[in-house]
C-alpha cells in the first residue's frame, strides 16, 4: 500500500495556517486525493475544528496538549482517519505556540511510522505585518523577548517558510521581509503565498507533495525559555448560548464583542481573538471574526446570511495577559442588552511546561 503523506502547517498564532489549510485540502481534494485534516489546541472547544468541520473533509481534534506532548494522540488521530476514510494525505495543524516539531513530531513519525506515512518538509506560515514587526523592519508592538524566542524557534526548524498574506503588503516590502528571513534563517527555502487570495498555493502544495522532508537534525531548544515563553500567553476558551426574543444581527453581534475585547485588553497584546457564531436554527451557516493583534482589523472571514434569534458561540483568545484578565475581560464584554448568554464553558490558563513525548534531535 502507498504510504500516506502528512503535513504539517505551523507558524505562529493567526499567521492563517488554518485558512491556509481548508485551501490546500481543497486543491489536493481538486487533484484527486482524498484528505483527512487534523487540530489541536490546549482545550477544548477549538473555534479551527468549527471552522473546518463544515462537510467538507473529515477532521480529527486533539485536544488538552499539543501534537509534541500528545504523540500517541495524534497517530491514534491518524489511525481513526485511516480507518473511517483513508485519507492519502493528511494535514495537521500543530498549536500556534509550539515548537520543536521536526524533533517531537517530523522525526518520530519518520522514524517509528515511517512505513505508514511520507512526511512531507515542515511549512512555518508567517503573518507579514507581525513577521515585520519582530524583525525590526517596521515599528509597531510586538511580544516580550520569552515569546519572541518561541516564535524565533519556529522559524528555525522550518524548512519551508511560507510568507501568507502576501495580498497585505506591496512587492518590495514583500522583498525586503523575503531578504531579512532569508539573512536569519538561511536553512528555509522562503515561499510567498496568499491563503485567502488563492496565489502561489499549487506551487507551495507541489513542493511539498514532490520533496521529502529535508532535515536530518533539529535545532537545539532550550526547554526552560520556551516553556516561559509559552507561558507567557494567556489562554481562554469559552463557550456560549446566545438567546434573543427578537432576531439578532450575529455577524454585528462578533464585531462588537471584539471590539469590547480590544478596548478592555489595552496595550496587552492579542495574539488571536478568534470567534465563531453558529445559529441553532440552521447547522451549516456560520461566523467567523479573527483579530490577529490588538491594531489589526477585526475580519469576518464568514457572516451569516441570516439574522438570528439563537446560536453558538465559540470564544478562543490567545493574548500576552494574565489568563484571570482574560477570563474578566471576556465575561464583562459578553453581557449586553437584548440577548441572554448562559456560559456553557469557559476556562482560562497558561499553557503548561511542554514535555514531549520523543525527542530525536536526529534521524
Ligand atoms: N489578508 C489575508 N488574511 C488572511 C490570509 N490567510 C489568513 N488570513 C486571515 O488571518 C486570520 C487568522 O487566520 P487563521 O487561519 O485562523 O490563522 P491560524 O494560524 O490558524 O491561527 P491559530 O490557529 O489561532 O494559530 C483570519 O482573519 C484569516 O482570514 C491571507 O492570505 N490574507
Ligand atoms: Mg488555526
Amino acid at each position: 500500500m502507498d504510504r500516506a503523506l502528512y503535513l504539517m502547517v505551523g507558524g505562529f498564532l493567526g499567521a492563517g495556517k488554518t485558512t491556509a489549510i481548508s485551501k490546500l485540502a481543497r486543491i489536493l481534494q481538486r487533484r484527486g486525493s482524498r484528505v483527512g485534516l487534523i487540530t489541536n489546541d490546549q482545550s477544548v472547544g477549538l473555534v479551527d475544528t468549527a471552522v473546518l468541520a463544515n462537510g467538507e473533509f473529515p477532521v480529527e481534534e486533539i485536544t488538552g496538549g499539543c501534537f509534541c506532548c500528545r504523540f500517541h494522540s495524534l497517530v491514534e488521530a491518524s489511525e481513526k482517519l485511516s480507518q473511517s476514510s483513508r485519507p492519502d494525505v493528511f494535514i495537521a495543524e500543530p498549536v500556534g505556540s509550539c515548537t520543536d516539531l521536526i524533533a517531537a513530531v517530523s522525526f518520530p513519525l519518520r522514524q517509528i511510522y515511517g512505513d505508514n506515512y511520507r512526511v512531507a518538509p515542515l511549512s512555518v506560515l508567517v503573518d507579514p505585518i507581525r513577521a515585520e514587526r519582530i524583525l525590526g523592519l517596521q515599528a509597531g508592538k510586538s511580544f516580550s523577548p520569552k515569546v519572541l524566542y518561541v516564535y524565533g524557534k519556529q522559524l528555525e526548524e522550518a524548512e519551508i517558510i511560507v510568507v501568507n498574506k502576501c495580498d497585505l503588503i506591496d512587492s518590495s516590502r514583500q522583498d525586503r521581509l523575503e531578504a531579512a528571513l532569508r539573512r536569519s534563517y538561511p536553512q528555509a527555502e522562503i515561499l510567498r503565498v496568499s491563503a485567502r487570495e488563492d496565489t502561489g498555493l499549487e506551487q507551495w502544495l507541489d513542493r511539498l507533495t514532490t520533496t521529502a522532508a529535508p532535515a536530518s537534525t533539529a535545532p537545539d531548544v532550550d526547554y526552560e525559555t520556551y516553556a516561559e515563553g509559552e507561558a507567557l500567553l494567556g489562554w481562554l476558551n469559552a463557550s456560549v448560548s446566545i438567546r434573543s426574543a427578537a432576531e439578532v444581527d450575529g455577524n454585528e453581534l462578533l464585531r462588537a464583542l471584539a471590539s469590547r475585547i480590544r478596548r478592555a485588553l489595552g496595550g496587552l497584546e492579542i495574539a488571536h481573538l478568534k470567534m465563531t457564531l453558529s445559529p441553532d436554527e440552521d447547522g451549516r451557516d456560520i461566523a467567523v471574526l479573527n483579530l490577529v493583534r490588538n491594531d489589526g482589523p477585526a475580519e469576518l472571514s464568514h457572516s451569516l446570511q441570516e439574522p438570528l434569534r439563537s446560536g453558538e458561540l465559540l470564544l478562543n483568545l490567545r493574548a500576552e495577559a494574565d489568563p484571570d484578565v482574560l477570563r474578566q475581560t471576556v465575561l464583562d464584554a459578553i453581557p449586553q442588552p437584548g440577548f441572554s448568554a448562559d456560559i456553557r464553558h469557559i476556562e482560562s490558563f497558561r499553557p503548561a511546561k511542554p514535555q514531549p513525548t520523543y525527542r530525536m534531535a536526529h534521524v
